[in-house]
């Protein structure tokens, strides 16, 4: 209780803050996006990733304030990168069950890329499959539904752990799947998690959806995703996830 009363504290001051992971396309003749991933800049214990702060997400009300900052803060580095005339494609932003509980997702969404004159086409909202399980799943089908219509694409997060059913690919309108790093990481070793992954792309492809392989931390790793067909590269081995302002190399201006 004590660390959400913190959070909503730390809410108003600002220090939730988004660092941003570049997601690099197979052709390298296509623009970056990234990924905007939550940090909480704490004035005691420090900059800290979401899982030094999990029971603050788990708090539904706690986490639906911060979703909509987050939202805020990724469509105004947008707006900033448009402004900039920097080349990039989208920026993806990971959205939670709370977040679609606590209100119209879709209509606030709509609302402020109105509001920053940003195009749904330059957003992804990244979910993981828990959001299709338990109550509040029409509410959820309603909102990927009116935002897939809008332009946003739809990224399933974390694809191959969890439930995997492939029926969610079907009854949603997923536009990407995000292979899970841990197939990643060790497929050049185990050769189920290399068939994992061979079976995702293809899978992915003969769907028409695109693929982002997560977790690429080696040049090897690289390399093997790239001749499979993986539509776009995520990990340490391009980036570690940055503040916008430390993206130099990520953010060429367009020509
Ligand atoms: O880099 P990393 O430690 O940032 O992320 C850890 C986890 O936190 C990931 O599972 C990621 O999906 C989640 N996460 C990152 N950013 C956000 C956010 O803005 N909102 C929510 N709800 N989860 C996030
Ligand atoms: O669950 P989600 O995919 O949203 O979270 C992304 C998480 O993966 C973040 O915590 C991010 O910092 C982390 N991450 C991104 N690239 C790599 C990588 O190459 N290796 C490892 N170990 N983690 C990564
Ligand atoms: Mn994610
Ligand atoms: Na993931």
């Amino acid at each position: 209780v004590e660390m959400q009363e913190d959070a909503l504290e730390a809410l108003q001051r600002g220090e939730f803050v988004l660092f941003f992971q570049p997601i690099i396309p197979a052709d390298p003749s296509d623009p970056p996006s990234f990924e905007a991933l939550l940090r909480w800049q704490h004035p005691v214990h420090g900059l800290l990733t979401p899982g030094f702060f999990e029971e603050v997400l788990e708090e539904p009300r706690v986490a639906a304030a911060i979703g909509v900052r987050v939202i805020d803060l990724a469509l105004e580095q947008v707006a900033a990168w448009q402004a900039e005339g920097v080349a990039f494609g989208r920026v993806a932003v990971n959205v939670t069950s709370a977040d679609f509980a606590f209100r119209c997702f879709a209509s606030h969404l709509k609302s402020r890329l109105d509001h920053y004159n940003v195009a749904p086409e330059r957003i992804c909202i990244e979910v993981t499959e828990h959001v299709f399980l338990g109550s509040g799943t029409q509410h959820v089908s309603d909102a990927l539904q009116r935002l897939a219509e809008l332009g946003v694409e739809i990224a399933l997060d974390d694809f191959g752990t969890g439930y995997a059913s492939l029926s969610h690919i079907k009854a949603y309108p997923i536009g990407r799947l995000k292979i899970d790093r841990s197939f990643v990481t060790d497929m050049e070793e185990n050769k189920d998690s290399l068939s994992i992954v061979q079976a995702i792309v293809q899978l992915a492809r003969s769907l028409g959806l695109s693929t982002t392989a997560e977790g690429v931390e080696k040049d090897e790793q690289a390399i093997l995703l790239r001749s499979m067909g993986c539509a776009s590269l995520q990990g340490f081995h391009f980036s570690r996830p940055k503040p916008a302002a430390e993206l130099g190399p990520f953010l060429k201006k367009i020509t």
